[in-house]
């Protein structure tokens, strides 16, 4: 856990990523079934989630299978299942049978150290156009406070939406393109549907003059709608595009609704950092994708730090490459976060820290988080009532 109001523990408070970049894949309480059992949902077993997974140690491959391996610093002990399947050069593949329709994917990997490049994805023999990029940016981490680690070698998600529709049975095959080597761990599948109507009566981030390129900075035309709305008493729409927020908005009593997480991206390591909030706000169906490579815990470089204040929904969101997703302090009461993905984190997903009452964490994905998945603790707010009493 990150820990910026703990006492010094003497703990060098930074956990630094190496060269140009994530983490343990842990699945914690989001964990997702694999491919085969997503037909059989079991209500124990975690997420149901909007994909379906397949182990590349399970697929189709001509590639190197690692581990089992629990050796810290190993590439196969941050695999789910610990295992994982190298490719090293252009002739070396994966394939995965699909078992439902799917039009997205993503992969969770890993490049040599100082890399980037593409992947190269063919369906049923046929290359596509666009190749899945790569990067080493998030993959490696040094935790010198961590007396006698090594390096970790961790896996980072990659995503690619296709340029077409597949079905159950179709084969999607993994080679390194431009990379020369790529492992891959785990790949998801899934159908993502086609961006919704803005809803009626919204205010649109473009009406203010936000840019959908991502080149420039969209946070005042962000915080126009998000006022212009309130005033109006309606819900701020983000349409498909990659807008750039380079500096933290100010949300309370309003609902900021995306056309799905893979059309709407916020780009930004630092979204939301506010004390308090009136509450009230909505936050659905969008990305946040962040740059942070480094864990600095006195940095607040998460989605959200601190309040959302009462009565607030965090709903359908995809978090990634942050330090924490969600860094809670004072009033989230009644906060419901459900049904998001959180992955590539240098800390912790989610971290209830202080009070918390009546928040619900349910249906949640969570992989390759460098901490905790989801922790809350009672820090500075301890209920001498709820203590155990001392064992005799
Ligand atoms: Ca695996």
């Amino acid at each position: 856990m990150p820990s910026p109001e703990l006492p010094d523990t003497g703990r060098d408070p930074r956990w630094r990523r190496r060269a140009v970049t994530a983490a343990v894949a842990l699945l914690a309480a989001g964990t997702t079934a694999p491919a085969t059992a997503a037909a059989e949902p079991d209500a124990r077993a975690g997420a149901q989630t909007p994909f379906t997974s397949g182990e590349a140690e399970d697929a189709e491959t001509n590639g190197t299978v690692l581990g089992p391996d629990l050796t810290q610093g190993s590439l196969a002990s941050e695999a789910s299942g610990r295992r994982a399947v190298t490719l090293d050069g252009p002739d070396r593949y994966v394939e995965f049978t699909l078992g439902a329709d799917a039009n997205a994917l993503t992969v969770s990997g890993n490049v040599p150290d100082g890399t980037e490049g593409t992947v190269t994805v063919s369906v049923n023999g046929e290359r596509l156009d666009t190749p899945l990029r790569v990067t080493s940016e998030y993959s490696y981490l040094d935790t010198p406070d961590i007396e006698g680690s090594t390096t970790h070698h961790l896996f980072d998600h990659a995503r690619l939406l296709l340029d077409r529709d597949l079905h159950a049975g179709d084969v999607v095959r993994l080679q390194p393109g431009t990379v020369p080597s790529y492992t891959v761990d785990v790949a998801d599948f899934e159908q993502v549907a086609p961006a919704p109507e803005a809803p009626q009566g919204s205010v649109s981030v473009l009406d203010t003059g936000a840019d959908p390129t991502g080149a420039e900075d969209s946070a005042a035309a962000f915080t126009a709608a998000i006022e212009q709305a309130r005033a109006a008493g309606t819900e701020v729409w983000v349409p498909e595009g990659r807008f750039r927020i380079d500096s933290p908005l100010a949300v309370e009593q309003v609902s900021i609704i995306g056309a799905g997480p893979w059309r709407s991206v916020l780009l930004s390591s630092h979204l939301i950092d506010q004390t308090e909030s009136a509450g009230g706000v909505r936050l659905r169906d969008f990305a946040v994708l962040g740059d942070v490579t480094d864990r600095v815990d006195d940095s607040p470089d998460n989605f959200a730090t601190g309040s959302l204040g009462a009565g607030s929904e965090v709903t359908g969101l995809w978090l990634q490459h942050l330090k924490v997703g969600m860094w809670l302090t004072g009033n989230n009461d009644d906060l419901l976060v459900e049904g998001n993905r959180i992955l590539d984190t240098t800390a912790d997903g989610i971290n209830l820290n202080g009070s918390a009452r009546g928040v619900r964490v349910r249906n949640n994905f969570l992989r390759n988080t460098g901490d905790d998945s989801l922790a809350m603790w009672s820090l500075h707010a301890p209920t001498p009532a709820a203590r155990s009493p001392a064992t005799p």
